[in-house]
């Protein structure tokens, strides 16, 4: 990736060489990847030349060319540029999505500039007023609907609407993942429905009370995932629109009934569900199922199946544990029940909460933050079909747990977790059990100065790896990390 942070080595964030986040390729391609760095860059990468090509550059502050003034990337690890998403029917619609951050105190217009991206149509774009989240507030979340009018070439030509606004508490778990359901087609019910994985903004672990509950209340957008249909002309009949008019929401969303919840929420109690993935059984798709992997606190990084309407506990429990209000996680109570909460008011009513299906902890064993994961379906290495492969971001370590673990754990049972194995790498003719000294090796090659790399975990030490995985349309793996800014492909397994 072209460097956009600084190698300098005194940095945390801005240290890391480039900060790709999403890899995507584009829909009825198969020769261009899609890659966002979240200083600001959306580029193409072309899969046979493996050149870049900028796209679009969200980076417009302090007189910086790109398109957003108020873009806030310098700090927080999940700031900047966050997301990148195609429509699930761009190669007609030429339609595709995005999250960026921004800092509402900035004296700089929220309205795009296009001064240097001509093809970008600004007339007529209107910002939305910010979904209130309750507590303090540094940041917002903007999610936006690009539609490029020509995707045949390298640059944009289009127009752009913005779709919603979600205050943000603080500077830590902002929105994440956007996704749509890959199995659906024209027509189905899930066809070109959006979720999206709202992390908690850090309200969770806060000591002030008008904020912790955050993830556990039902009229609250953060530590959720939220359901909505981003097209105003899709699913007409069994949906409504928003309240910001610029969406649908469809009418089988668990709390639409419910008097003072937001419509939009899906499933609730998350700390960070950044990552989603489907994973799709090819042969029994009553497996396919909605998988987020969600950053912990202080104790237990998760994979957790998404199901409607459930409560997965944050931040009253965390992993398979209550969490007290001093943030110490401890044995589940004998019956294990969380209250209903709207608003600041806890209802009579009790939910059981849903747990995980796999965890581990922040251990040398284990790490800091869970990263991205996917049932492998591709073709090119069949030793890992029916494989949940999955990172962990600080450490690099790389492990499988069998999907169908995965499913027989998704059984109401604390105890029940799907089993993990370590993945070694092979790289260079040499075997290592993380990826941290791979990324180390391409980060001090590449001009990096951090005597180890840059960033730092409780786990991993002074150095993150921040290795995530990403796959391509024919569902090939690929490693990439914010820290050396190397997009690798994974080829083989034995
Ligand atoms: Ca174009
Ligand atoms: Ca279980
Ligand atoms: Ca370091």
């Amino acid at each position: 990736m072209p460097i956009t942070g600084s190698p300098d080595g005194t940095g945390q964030t801005d240290g890391m060489l480039s900060r790709v986040n999403t890899l995507r390729e584009e829909p009825g391609g198969a020769r261009r990847l899609f890659v966002s760095d979240m200083n600001g860059p959306l580029y193409i990468l072309d899969k046979e030349t493996k050149k870049f090509t900028l796209y679009l550059d969200f980076n417009g502050r302090d007189a910086r060319p790109g398109i957003f003034h108020r873009l806030v990337y310098e700090a927080g690890y999940g700031n900047g540029l966050a997301h990148f998403q195609f429509d699930p029917d761009y190669a007609r619609n030429g339609r595709f999505y995005t999250v960026h951050i921004e800092n509402p105190a900035d004296p700089a217009s929220n309205l795009p500039d296009n001064a240097h991206t001509p093809g970008l149509k600004v007339s007529g774009y209107a910002t939305t007023a910010a979904i209130v989240t309750p507590g303090p507030v540094l940041n917002e979340a903007v999610l936006i609907e690009w539609t490029d009018t020509n995707t045949s070439n390298a640059t944009f030509e289009g127009t752009a609407r913005e779709l919603m606004r979600v205050q943000m508490n603080t500077r830590i778990h902002p929105m994440g993942e956007v996704t749509f359901n890959p199995a659906a087609r024209r027509g189905d019910p899930e066809w070109r429905v959006m979720y999206i994985g709202c992390g908690d903004s850090g309200s969770g672990e806060s000591s002030q009370a008008v904020m912790r509950s955050n993830p556990q209340r039902l009229d609250t957008m953060v530590g959720k995932i939220l359901r909505i249909i981003p097209d105003l002309s899709e699913h007409t009949a069994t949906s409504t629109i928003s309240e910001n008019g610029r969406y649908r929401i469809p009418s089988d969303n668990p709390f639409v009934a419910r008097a003072g919840a937001r419509k939009e929420i899906w499933a609730y109690g998350f700390r960070n569900p950044h990552r989603l993935s489907w994973a799709i059984d090819p042969d029994n798709p009553a497996n396919n199922r909605l998988i987020a992997t969600s950053i912990g606190l202080h104790t237990w990084e998760t994979a957790n199946i998404v199901r409607k309407g459930a409560n997965y506990g944050y931040s009253e429990r965390e992993g398979n544990e209550r969490l007290t209000r001093e943030n110490v996680t401890g044995a589940l109570p004998e019956i294990d029940k969380l209250p209903v909460q709207i608003g600041s008011t806890v209802t009579d009513e009790v939910v059981v909460p849903t747990y995980p299906v796999l965890e581990y902890p922040h251990a040398p064993s284990g790490g800091d933050a869970i990263g991205s994961g996917f049932v492998y379906n591709g073709k090119a290495i069949p030793a890992l079909r029916g494989k949940f492969l999955f990172t962990d971001i600080s450490t690099g370590h790389v492990w499988y747990a069998d999907y169908k673990d995965m499913l027989a754990a998704d059984d109401g049972n604390p105890k029940t977790m799907a089993a993990m194995h370590e993945v070694w790498i092979r790289w260079n003719m040499n075997v290592y059990d993380t990826m941290f000294q791979i990324i180390e090796s391409a980060y001090h090659v590449r001009g990096g100065k951090d005597p180890d790399l840059p960033g730092r975990g409780t786990v991993s030490g002074s150095g993150r790896a921040d290795v995530r995985l990403g796959t391509d349309a024919a569902g090939e793996l690929y490693l990439y990390s914010k820290t050396d800014g190397v997009i690798r492909q994974i080829v083989g397994a034995r």
